[in-house]
């Protein structure tokens, strides 16, 4: 599977650890487009144009979406709505002790939204999910 990982850039980096830990885990049985959201010392290389339009070809090519969405990013909203315009499957991973999930994602029936307690938790949902 083609996976596009999302995750917060400018909107804080607090869980790229997290971000690199899931990203390693997909990549063992599965293709990550977006490996640099996870990329623990990622340096300013291209323009903002050319993230956008790499991105969002990524995200018309992805045969899902996976997204971290304990910390909220601006362009993680975007690329999910993005991503339901082109019907790809969307699965939203949030940790509960982190806040409430904007009301613009729990309540668009269209996401599936994973909330869990701890990181352990994360693998089997992913795996069972990537398995289907
Ligand atoms: O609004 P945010 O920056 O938090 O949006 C994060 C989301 O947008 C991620 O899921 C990425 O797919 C995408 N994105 C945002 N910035 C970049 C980027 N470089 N490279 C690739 N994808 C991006 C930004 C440069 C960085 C050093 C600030």
């Amino acid at each position: 599977m083609k996976i596009y990982f999302a995750g917060s850039i400018r909107g804080g980096r607090d869980d790229v650890g997290l971000y690199h830990r899931i990203i390693e885990h997909l990549k063992q049985e599965h293709t990550v487009l977006t490996e640099q959201v996870g990329d623990l010392s990622l340096q300013e290389a291209s323009t903002d144009r050319e993230i956008y339009v790499q991105d969002t070809a990524w995200l018309r090519e992805a045969d899902i979406v996976i997204a971290e969405c304990s910390t909220p990013s601006l362009g993680v909203g975007y690329e999910l709505a993005y991503a339901e315009k082109y019907g790809k499957p969307v699965h939203i991973f949030h940790n509960r002790s982190r806040g409430n999930l904007s009301a613009m994602l729990t309540g668009d029936e269209y996401f599936k939204i994973h909330p869990y307690e701890n990181e352990n938790d994360i693998y089997p949902v992913l795996d069972k999910l990537l398995a289907q």
